[in-house]
């Protein structure tokens, strides 16, 4: 019989552990993360005089020179009809854009100017494997009740989540590699919490590289999917020159992080204006099988070297 753990005896467990540096609390614009798509209607935004509209449409090209994206959009309700036009858009995003993608994303107009926002593919694969993986992720936690923590030496669970270039990835795609995984996000202001997660995960890259460690692949899967669109993720990535070559950053719907967060017993809450979350730092061997795990945010990189190394 495993122990079964609720989120608050995992919480204080975390505290016990590693003391309050473990929880973090950060200023985030929402309460609530939700990938699953912009609001329905147009919504005033904390910034004067910006207004966001619900966009869907298909990217005909990037302009780089001009930092814009070519769209053919469907028809934005009280506002325009559908129609092909540039907007401003981000470094990610565009360097992201594929031409003939459709997209869903949120166009925020600011006096004459246009830009969109929150970029997601919107393909029916894409959005297809995404949704089906999430649904049945939510089915396995519900299945597993109280269970639904996975412990050391249970098998990680299944998931498609789209990664910093916005392709979908299922987990089998890291099946025969080792995998280090964490959670992070970008906005994270904590210097000693996700900022010093990924230069950690940077460090083990590079050591486990000098070790002579080959098949292993590091994972950093956002706690803020809202906001962490593929574009943000990529830009985080490129902003500290990482190798994306074996180290990928994953994001999606909020709902199957939520059940990779509690299957994988890292905390987090949305309290109001802010998130609480805990760090957890996990090691899947080649089978799939959850090996060794470190929580806190002090995990030193020879500790999972040396895994590594035995793998
Ligand atoms: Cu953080």
């Amino acid at each position: 019989m495993k122990p079964s753990y609720s989120p608050s005896m995992l919480l204080a467990a975390c505290l016990l552990m590693a003391g309050a540096a473990l929880l973090i609390v950060v200023s985030t614009k929402k309460k609530e993360a939700n990938a699953s798509g912009p609001a329905s209607s147009p919504s005033a935004n904390a910034v004067p005089g910006e207004i966001r509209y619900p966009l869907t449409g298909e990217i005909i090209s990037a302009n780089p020179e001009r930092r814009t994206l070519t769209v053919t959009h469907d028809e934005i309700k009280g506002f325009m009809m559908g129609m092909t036009m540039e907007f401003k858009a981000s470094k990610g995003d565009l360097e992201n854009a594929k031409p003939g993608q459709r997209i869903r994303a949120e166009l925020v107009k600011q006096g004459d100017e246009l830009s969109l926002e929150k970029i997601w593919p919107a393909d029916a694969a894409t959005a297809r494997a995404v949704a089906a993986a999430a649904n049945a992720l939510a089915q396995d936690t519900i299945m597993r009740g109280k269970e639904a923590y996975r412990e050391i030496g249970e098998t990680m669970p299944e998931f498609t989540l789209l990664d910093q270039a916005g392709v979908a990835v299922p987990a089998s795609r890291f099946r025969g590699k080792q995998i280090v995984l964490n959670f992070i996000f970008t906005r994270c202001p904590i210097a000693t919490m996700c900022p010093a997660a990924t230069m950690r995960m940077i460090d083990l890259q590079k050591a486990a590289r000098a070790a002579g460690v080959t098949n292993f692949e590091l994972v950093s899967i956002s706690l803020d999917p809202e906001f962490d669109t593929p574009g943000v993720l990529k830009e985080y990535a490129e902003a500290r020159g990482i190798d994306t070559s074996n180290f990928s950053f994953l994001t999606g719907p909020d709902a199957a992080v939520r059940q990779l967060l509690a299957q994988l017993g890292v905390i987090r809450e949305f309290e109001g204006a802010t998130i609480k979350h805990s760090l957890s730092t996990i090691l899947i061997n080649e089978q799939g099988k959850i090996i060794f795990r470190l929580d806190g945010s002090t995990w030193a990189v020879k500790d999972f070297v040396e895994h590594l190394k035995k793998g």
